[in-house]
């Protein structure tokens, strides 16, 4: 039986493509800043972005990390939704390493960070206060159903914040799937922003590596930031290699995904007692099961008997993504899986 794997894009394999290119990529020692495959991917990724540098990271957290610590002091604080990865998954690691205060607003359920919440929770100037530095938005955004922010929210966001003298960084693991819902070009969502981090190893289906993108002078600070992170890599040439195909190939067939999981989501939606949270934005569906007489942790563990898995999100919340790794196909025989599963749910047997 072959496994069809929702949990995450994280768990895509590379393309053909993607593995001759690391195979022939040419190399050099990337601390050195001599990998003439990693400096490539930096241009190309810059110029996409509208930014003047980037930085190649191993990983989507450290591309957070390093960002944060570049904009931020010991004892600064970050403004950042409540449901950010950057505050629920990556092990605190702004206050662990960076001693920097999180401070968390609510995210709406759109993803959005409401502008009076940012205006509140900027610090009076005052000895007693930690100094307001940063604000981060996250696009899309995970936890909130894989939301889309605007050009337009975007571009408040960053007309508030720099009037209100803080930076803003963009976690934006899935920039390109947000770019690709609206149609626009990616650099309008990013290129005003301090700092904007994106994933290669999500959709884009590469093995692994994130880049952060900013000015020339804040990727030069970057840099060492990620050298004290353990971060450099030397022959990472045959990572970048993956991530220029991916730059070229990868990013418009999101759209397959998209509808990948609007397909998903209609099906799941016409089996209570699961309950779609609302048509996916891009591709992510989120669902709750309803209170019956099977506990919600079983759904996943006899989903997974029946070759389909997916994530169990806390309380009666699940995930399922769809990605590279995942064909139309897969999607009907997903909802052919489910089918009896639910009845087993609705019967308790
Ligand atoms: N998200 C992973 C898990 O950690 C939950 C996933 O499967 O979605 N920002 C965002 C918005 C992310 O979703 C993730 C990964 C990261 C950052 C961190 O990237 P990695 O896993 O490369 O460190």
């Amino acid at each position: 039986m072959q496994m069809i794997d929702l949990r995450s894009d994280t768990v895509t394999l590379p393309s053909l493509a993607m593995r001759r290119a690391m195979a022939e990529a040419e190399l050099g020692d990337d601390v050195f800043g001599e990998d003439p495959t990693v400096n490539r991917l930096e241009e190309v990724a810059a110029a996409r972005l509208g930014t003047e540098a980037a930085l190649f990271v191993p990983s989507g957290t450290m591309a957070n990390l390093v960002a944060i610590l570049t904009h931020c002091r010991r004892g600064d604080e970050l403004i950042l939704g409540d449901q950010a990865h950057t505050f629920r998954y990556e092990c605190g690691g702004v206050s662990a390493v960076g001693s920097i205060h999180p401070h968390t607003i609510p995210n709406r359920p759109d993803g959005t960070l409401a502008l009076e919440d940012i205006r509140g929770a900027v610090r009076p100037k005052d000895v007693h206060f930690p100094r307001s530095r940063l604000v981060l938005l996250e696009n899309t955004h995970n936890r909130c159903g894989g939301a889309v922010l605007t050009v337009e929210y975007t571009r408040q966001v960053m007309e508030l914040a720099h009037k209100l003298d803080l930076a803003v960084h963009i976690d934006g693991a899935r920039i390109f799937n947000a770019a690709v819902a609206l149609g626009c070009d990616v650099g309008e969502l990013t290129r005003d922003a301090d700092s904007v981090c994106f994933c290669l190893s999500k959709g884009l289906a590469c093995p692994v590596g994130s880049l952060v993108c900013g000015s020339r002078e804040f990727i030069a600070e970057a840099r060492r930031n990620r050298k004290v992170l353990g971060g450099g890599m030397r022959q990472a040439g045959v990572l970048a290699a993956a991530g220029l195909v991916a730059m070229d190939e990868m990013i418009d067939r999101l759209a397959e995904d998209h509808a990948n999981a609007r397909r998903l989501a209609e099906g799941l939606g016409n089996m209570p007692p699961l309950h779609v949270e609302g048509p996916p934005a891009t591709n992510m569906v989120y669902t709750r099961l309803e209170s019956g007489p099977v506990a919600p942790a079983d759904l996943v563990g006899r989903m997974t008997s029946r070759g389909v898995r997916f994530l169990h999100v806390g309380d009666n919340r699940f995930r399922l993504v769809t990605h590279y790794g995942v064909t139309a196909a897969d999607i009907d025989r997903v909802l052919v899986e489910f089918k009896p599963c639910i009845e087993e749910l609705r019967t308790g047997c």
